[in-house]
């Protein structure tokens, strides 16, 4: 088991504990342990072989042993003990936005509650609002955190969509009765959360097809097995459906079923004004069942048909693109081999797991000509936040990796600065100034009210050291709503503040929202991709912030960092 996933159980471990009520320093440890693993310089390994781990700060005896024993990939029993003497409606509990284990524990313990049903009940009939600790406000944030997580469990981020898609995908390529398959839907889309995996094959022979994707692994239900639709749901939670029309119907299939509704309805209708009825099964002329063409090859000849430029599916979401498509105004959007390095990262200083060194070295083999270091601030104390002190120790660390002659690959000093409750910022301006370039962002005071928190950034924004705003809204998807921010003001005090607004490409962000970003680019609003790495691994994301960033209409020239590095230093040194 490797250090994050022994981290993630520790965490795990604490919560359970609060969960049971265990004594507060028991639980305290598990947690300080979670943090010293996660900030841990060394290689885990080579700790447990020298036999150094329990010389770590936060991580004391009892800990040690059960570290060497999940990284040697060994049962825990003292897990999965205390996971049983828990009341499984407890631990379900806990996926509940805003409720902590603190608060379900009170709640058990008061009104003797075990699913989630009773507290829904208890929170209806008003015992809830009553106890101490708990009020009316409380009661309704809990019932909206019910509803939420009902939502939320029903769909699933698009890169985890995507990882269980491909090889499914491939599965159905390389069986022989298939002529061409195609993942649809949402996911083909690109949609920041999908509901199911919708997939496509052209076949004339169905059976051993749709006998093929029932018996995937992991399939923990099938709802249907039909000859031209079979659905069915992973253990996973994750559903989806597989599509097998005849090879000739395959492209319109593939767009009906790729949607969006409101898509398809623009393109129908499109249809009629030129005499045509388009439907999942082919192109007729007027009601007749004449058949406009025999069949066609791919969507672009489709378009072609109803007289417009091909349309990528990224665009399909019934926003304009038809309109475009016909005035041939459609943009040519970034992608993502236009990038030539990436700004937001962190590195061990902070809670990232690799050194300067490292995280350049990875840049430079993805081919990039430039990255950017920004670790937190201070304020961000939990995740080991650098003081002033710290951040001119990293200045000088980056320009000697700079000047060591060992990489092409330029690393421009930054910093991701927590911006305080009032908005100003975490660091001394003259710090600031230091620095090639400073990333401000909101991470704690989420509470604030739409007004004071729009009026927090846009100080922020103001500041003349800032050149970019992180995750405008810190919203986690299907995880925790956005903070209350008026977009339009933020947006417009960035233009004007000569202040780009990443596009924070972690795919539990995408922050700020694709929806947004076609009208702001249009005033005259930069972005630029950021991975928010904090590991080597975490430069792939790039690809989930570049699929927004199409969502959004965007062009390379509004997307920063697929500038050159000369571009990119004039504009740093002169903002
Ligand atoms: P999802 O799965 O909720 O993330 O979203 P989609 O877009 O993948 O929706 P899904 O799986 O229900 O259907 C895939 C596409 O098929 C959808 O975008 C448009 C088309 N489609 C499916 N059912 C209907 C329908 O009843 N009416 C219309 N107009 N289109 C449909
Ligand atoms: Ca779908
Ligand atoms: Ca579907
Ligand atoms: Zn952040």
């Amino acid at each position: 088991m490797d250090k994050g996933a022994i981290s993630d159980i520790l965490g795990e471990i604490a919560t359970l504990l609060e969960l049971r009520g265990d004594n507060p320093f028991k639980i305290r440890a598990y947690q300080s342990g979670q943090r010293a693993l996660d900030t841990l310089d060394e290689d885990l390994g080579t700790l447990i072989d020298e036999k150094r781990l329990g010389d770590v700060k936060g991580i004391g005896k009892a800990l040690t042993d059960k570290i060497i024993t999940l990284h040697a990939d060994e049962p825990l029993p003292f897990f999965d003990e205390l996971k049983a003497s828990i009341v499984p409606g407890l631990i379900e509990m806990l996926e509940i936005p805003g409720l902590g284990a603190k608060k379900i524990k009170k709640l058990h313990d008061a009104l003797k509650i075990a699913t989630i049903d009773d507290l829904t009940r208890v929170c209806e009939s008003g015992e809830v609002a009553e106890l101490a600790g708990f009020g009316a406000k409380s009661v309704e944030k809990i019932l909206s955190g019910i509803k939420n997580r009902e939502a939320y469990s029903k769909r699933h981020l698009w890169w985890a969509a995507n990882e269980t898609a491909q090889p499914i995908l491939e599965g159905l390529r390389s069986l022989p009765q298939v002529e061409r398959a195609e993942a649809a839907g949402s996911l083909r889309r690109k949609m920041e959360t999908v509901g199911d995996l919708d997939f496509i094959a052209a076949s004339n022979d169905p059976e051993p097809i749709m006998d093929w994707f029932v018996g995937l692994p992991d399939v923990q239900e099938v709802t249907g097995h039909g000859k031209t639709k079979s659905s069915l749901r992973f253990e996973s939670g994750m559903q989806a459906d597989l599509r097998v029309v005849p090879p000739e119907q395959f492209v319109f299939a593939l767009h009906h079923f790729t949607g969006s509704k409101d898509h398809n309805v623009a393109m129908r209708s499109r249809a009629l004004s030129l005499g045509y009825s388009l439907s999942e099964w082919g192109l007729r002329k007027d009601d007749r069942e004449e058949m406009a063409v025999d069949s066609i090859d791919d969507e672009e000849q489709l378009f072609k048909l109803l007289n417009l430029h091909f349309v990528t599916p990224e665009l399909r979401e019934g926003l304009g693109e038809i309109e475009a498509a016909e005035a041939g105004e459609l943009p040519e959007l970034v992608e993502v081999d236009q990038l030539k390095g990436v700004f937001h990262n962190h590195t061990h200083a902070s809670d990232g797991e690799n050194s300067i060194e490292e995280m350049t070295q990875a840049a430079q083999d993805l081919g990039w000509d430039y990255i950017g270091l920004a670790d937190h601030s201070k304020a961000s104390f939990q995740a080991n936040g650098l003081d002033e002190a710290r951040v001119e120790e990293q200045i000088k660390k980056i320009a000697a990796v700079n000047t060591s002659g060992k990489f092409d690959c330029h690393v421009f000093s930054g910093i991701e600065c927590d911006i305080l409750k009032d908005g100003s910022l975490d660091l001394a301006d003259e710090t600031l100034e230091k620095l090639d370039y400073v990333v401000v962002s909101v991470h704690s005071s989420f509470t604030l009210s739409e007004e004071e928190m729009t009026a927090r950034i846009i100080r922020a924004i103001e500041h003349p050291c800032t050149t970019m705003l992180g995750h405008l809204t810190g919203r986690l998807l299907l995880k925790r709503e956005p903070y209350k921010v008026n977009f339009e003001k933020v947006i417009d005090a960035a233009i004007a503040n000569n202040v780009i607004i990443e596009m924070n490409a972690h795919p539990w962000r995408l922050d700020m929202d694709w929806r947004h970003w076609r009208k702001a680019a249009g005033k005259g609003l930069l972005t630029s991709v950021n991975p928010d790495a904090h590991s080597v691994s975490g430069y792939k994301y790039v690809a989930a912030g570049i699929n927004a960033c199409r969502k959004g209409w965007l062009t390379a020239d509004s997307v920063f960092n697929t500038w050159s590095i000369e571009k990119v230093r004039a504009y740093l040194e002169k903002s």
